[in-house]
């Protein structure tokens, strides 16, 4: 035990109308929501990166949070574990994510590093084994060293891609081994900051080999979990190759991946995209590659990646909406990639901002399985296609455009539009969120 959370108390769920602060109003992990407890339906998992690992900074500053675990050593990794493992306790977080540098010390050779993060392993086995979270997903960064500043499997250098995949194959060993869910793939430095000196042809080889190696690895250790990419469209480069879900499809087409590969699709980057966030699950829905959310948000005004907590209900409302309608998760979930403020120092906070966002989800799910349940707006939205259900219809689909053109003179065909129901349909929706 360590005295870091000292005085917070076990979040647990006190309904609605609780008013003391270190609850849960809306979260009820046993709740039934569409025939599943609302626990298996989120799938919570804290990230270790923005949580524990994070110092505080932003463009014009460094360090804010003053954590006793910051240093560079295994005994700061291990109290970083504790720290952890005691902060989903109190949170009864489910499940956990990491990135190899957020867990152990960079070592003086890829060997040392290897050891460490072997030596981390363990120690979360036996965390989780003596009831902590299951492992949603584990992941490698190959963005914050500055080896990694060119890219790692889309460097110029074939040094940094052969460190990248041996990296990757440690972090999907120890992501083996914790019995993880998923594995993902950001795409940190994956992109460019100008053509100019950009092979961009060359580097999407690269990318693809990459990621061909990562599928074959998974086979050949028997890992059952699923591989996600997770897509985003800039930032840190000027433009990432993994831009939008559009464009992940496209490529793990190409590279005859698209059945072994799903997204981890994040608030944030949809929004970057130029996308809202249901239409990125919606358009994965229907590619049948959504397998996880990373749950945040950023500020409108600032228009950059804050990673701020969730707390639009309506919003999310509409992203579970994409999910329940997609059958709900199968081995992915909830990850919560978002950070505090750099002002937010206490202890408190860390614990605050994800039970209240965990709360904004809960309310967001049942509203979503509300409108579901309700069923409204799922037979609008048939009803506008009902001609698609004839058989002549389905018959055109066979035909070519001659076929149509003489279907069409024998019919006298001049189709008249009928509304869309727009505003109808967001009134209906506004009565539930
Ligand atoms: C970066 C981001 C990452 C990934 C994991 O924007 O979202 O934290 O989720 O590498
Ligand atoms: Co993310």
């Amino acid at each position: 035990m360590t005295d870091f959370f000292a005085g917070i108390p076990q979040i647990t769920y006190q309904g609605p109308d609780a008013t003391e602060d270190f609850v849960f109003r809306h979260y009820n992990p046993d709740e039934v929501v569409m025939g599943r407890r609302m626990e298996d339906h989120l799938r919570f998992a804290i990230c270790y990166w923005h949580s524990l690992a994070w110092p505080g900074g932003d463009p014009f500053g460094g360090q804010t949070f003053l954590r006793p675990w910051f240093g560079d050593t295994m005994a700061d990794a291990k109290l970083k574990a504790d720290v952890a493992f005691e902060m989903f306790r109190i949170l009864g977080a489910p499940y956990f994510c990491f990135h190899d540098v957020d867990v152990r010390p960079e070592g003086a050779s890829f060997a040392e590093s290897t050891r460490n993060l072997e030596e981390i392993t363990d120690i979360f086995a036996e965390k989780m084994q003596a009831g902590g979270p299951k492992l949603l997903w584990g992941t490698a960064n190959l963005f914050s060293n500055r080896r990694f500043m060119a890219g790692a499997a889309t460097n110029p250098d074939p040094d940094v891609f052969a460190y990248s995949a041996a990296t990757v194959k440690t972090c999907m060993d120890a992501t083996y081994k914790l019995g993880g869910e998923n594995y993902v793939l950001w795409g940190g430095r994956e992109g460019y900051e100008t053509l100019l000196n950009t092979d961009l042809g060359r580097e999407l080889d690269h990318m693809g080999r990459f990621l061909s190696m990562v599928v074959d690895y998974k086979h050949k250790i028997g890992f059952k979990g699923t591989i996600l990419i997770e897509p985003k469209p800039q930032e840190p480069t000027k433009h990432q190759y993994d831009y939008d879900v559009a464009t992940v499809f496209g490529f793990l087409q190409r590279f005859g991946l698209e059945k072994e590969v799903k997204v981890n699709i994040e608030q944030g980057h949809a929004i970057l995209a130029g996308h809202s966030f249901e239409h990125e699950l919606a358009l994965a829905a229907s590619l049948g590659v959504l397998g996880s959310i990373d749950m945040n948000r950023n500020d409108y005004q600032c228009g950059w990646d804050t990673d701020h907590f969730p707390n639009n209900v309506p919003e999310i409302a509409l992203a579970y909406y994409e999910v329940l309608r997609a059958g709900g998760f199968d081995t992915g979930g909830t990850n919560f990639d978002a950070k505090l403020r750099r002002q937010s120092l206490d202890a408190e906070d860390l614990i605050l901002a994800h039970a209240g966002a965990m709360d904004v989800c809960a309310r967001g799910l049942k509203a979503a399985a509300a409108m579901l349940e309700d069923g409204r707006l799922e037979a609008a939205r048939q009803a506008r296609y009902a001609g698609w259900d004839k058989p002549e219809a389905k018959a055109m689909l066979q035909g070519d455009l001659d076929s149509i053109t003489a279907d069409v003179l024998a019919r006298g065909l001049d189709p008249q539009p009928c509304s869309a129901k727009q505003e109808r349909l967001e009134n209906l929706v506004n009565r539930f969120v």
